[in-house]
Parts: structure tokens; sequence; C-alpha cells
């Protein structure tokens, strides 16, 4: 009798921090607003400027090749007229475009309208993500600007785990047309190295098995980041960052079952952590993508707001 009470007493132990009323509140918003800006059937992604994959086996893939081949005039000589003209045969053939003909001559950012559609999109949904959670409404609009515009893409990369499948390093976004591919964003010109980091995340995020009170959590605590640059009440920031973590360790100790929970708050700020230098890559891809793309209409208005002008 005594001995049974004291398993209880130690069961109870175990189990605090006790999640208040509070705290099952917030998780309860965090996950409404999510489903509300979380479209896991991806029926919005037809409206997007369709994908435009090269050929897998055109390893046309080196953007840094231009017009040169057409520019030689090589059609109006035979192989072979001159020495001069054999030289540069060799050399025009290693061109991998020469031969191609015009239709399928792609731009090397074939693969940017969409994705910048896609980004675009997401960015929408993250600002409704932000705007619902509780105390964002609250701080002054300059502050929901800064908090946004310098997390937004750290966000777009963690809600994509939700697509993310290990089992092929691909984002699978209901049909085959919509499911990307490593090779498909450096088709809107983003370089391997710098997708490499970005792929490594999604993988070691996936292995942490998240619940889906976690993973709203963790996009709630990443976009309330009190050090983010010439932020007016970083104070307010921090109190509700704070707010949310608290939520996210109490929900550790009581919801999730070891092994999987066992240092996982700590795994988890370490994904905050690898997202600021993911974040930092972008920004120096973005302006030069921005730079180089053919045509600036392949982004959009909103992705120019967020992310800059490379005129402005
Ligand atoms: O045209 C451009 C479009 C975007 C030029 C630059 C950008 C960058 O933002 C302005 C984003 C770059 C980023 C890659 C950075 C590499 C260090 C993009 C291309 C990545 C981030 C995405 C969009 C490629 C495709 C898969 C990646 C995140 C993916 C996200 C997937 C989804 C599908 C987004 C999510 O919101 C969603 C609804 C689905 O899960």
């Amino acid at each position: 009798m005594i001995m049974k009470r004291k398993m209880e007493d130690s069961c109870k132990e175990k189990c605090r921090p006790q999640m208040s009323e509070e705290q099952e509140q917030l998780i309860a918003t965090l996950i409404e607003a999510h489903h509300k800006t979380y479209d896991s059937s991806y029926s919005d992604f037809g409206q997007f400027r369709p994908p435009v994959r090269k050929d897998e086996f055109d390893s046309s893939d080196d953007c840094s090749m231009p017009e040169a081949p057409t520019d030689c005039s090589f059609g109006s000589s035979t192989p072979g007229e001159s020495s001069m003209n054999s030289g540069n045969l060799g050399l025009l053939a290693s061109f991998e475009n020469f031969g191609q003909s015009a239709s399928n001559m792609t731009s090397p950012f074939s693969m940017l309208p969409h994705l910048s559609d896609l980004v675009s999109y997401s960015i929408q949904k993250v600002i409704g993500f932000a705007k619902s959670i509780p105390g964002f409404r609250e701080l002054n609009t300059e502050d929901q600007i800064v908090l946004l515009k310098s997390s937004v893409i750290e966000i777009i990369m963690l809600r994509s785990n939700e697509s993310f499948s290990s089992e092929d390093n691909s984002w699978v976004c209901g049909s085959e047309e919509f499911k990307y591919s490593i090779s498909d964003v450096t088709q809107a010109g983003h370089n391997m190295e710098l997708l490499e980091p970005l792929v490594k995340f999604q993988i070691g995020l996936k292995k942490l098995n998240l619940h889906e009170a976690e993973h709203v959590l963790l996009m709630a605590i990443c976009i309330f980041s009190p050090d983010r640059p010439s932020l007016l009440e970083r104070e307010r920031v921090e109190a509700i960052q704070e707010r949310l973590s608290e939520t996210l360790r109490a929900y550790i100790v009581c919801n999730h079952p070891p092994p999987s929970s066992h240092l996982l708050y700590p795994k988890m700020v370490q994904k905050l952590a690898d997202l600021r230098s993911l974040n930092e890559e972008h920004s120096k891809q973005y302006l030069e993508i921005s730079r180089e793309a053919g045509d600036p209409s392949d982004l959009t208005p909103l992705l120019l707001e967020v992310f800059g002008s490379p005129l402005s």
C-alpha cells in the first residue's frame, strides 16, 4: 500500500514540468494555424508556372557555358577546312549545348519560374502562420516585418520537411510533376555545393521524427528569434520565444517517449543553428541568381520585396 503510493508519486515527478492549460492551448492554436496554411494535398501547385526539366541525359548543366558555339558562325566552315577551324571544332564540340536545336536549347534556369512561384506561395503561407502565433500581431509593425523577412526562408526549409522523402532525397508534393529532386533545384540556378547542406539538413530533421506539436513549435520559435538585426523591441520577442521554448520542453518531457526523446530539445536547437547558416548561403545565392537570371520576371514581386531586388 505504501509502496504503491510511492510509485505514483515518482510517476508524477517524472511528468514534470506538467503541461499547463495555457501551454496546451498554445499548441492547439499553432497546430490549427499550420493546418490552415499547409495544404498536404498540394492542390494549389497546378497554378504555379509549370516546372520545366531538362533531359536527364542532356548534361548541359554548366550554366556558365554561353553563346560561344553560335557566335562562331561554325556552320559556314566545314571541319578540317583549315588547321585553325579543326582546332576550333574540338573546342566547340566540347560545349555540350552545341548541336542542340533552338527548341531543346532550354534556359539554364528552366526550373526558376516554377520554384519562384513555389517559394512565393510559401512566403504567403508562412506570413499567415506567423500572424496567428499569439503575440505576433501585438508587436510593432517594423518588428513583424524584420522577423518575417529574416526567418521566412528558414521556415520554408523547415516546413518543406513535411514533403521531404529521405528515400530518394527529394520533396514529393503529390504528382511526379511536383516532385523536386536535387537536380531540379540546380536547374533554378542553385549550385550543388550549397544544396548539399540543405539536403543534409532535411535528412537530419526527418530523423528526429518530430511530433506535429514539436514541428509547429520549432517553426514558431524560429520566427521569434530575438537576435535578428535591427529589432526595436528585442525583449518582447525574447519573452514570446521563451514561452514557446518552455512549452516545447514541457511537451517533450510529458509526451515524447524515450529513447527518441533523448536530447531531443538540444537537437532541435541545433537545427535552428543549421538554418542560420543555410539562410546566409541562401542570401548570397539569391543575389547571384537574381542578377544572372536572364528574365527578371522569372522572379515574383513578393520575392523581390522579401529578398530584395538586385536593382535596389
Ligand atoms: O527563383 C528563386 C526561387 C527561390 C531564386 C531563389 C530562391 C530562393 O529564395 C528566394 C530559395 C532557394 C532555396 C534553395 C537554397 C539552397 C541553399 C529553394 C530553391 C529551396 C528551399 C526549395 C524551394 C527547392 C525545392 C524544394 C526547397 C526549400 C523546397 C521546398 C519545398 C516545398 C514544398 C516548400 C513548402 O513550403 C511546401 C509547401 C512543400 O513542402
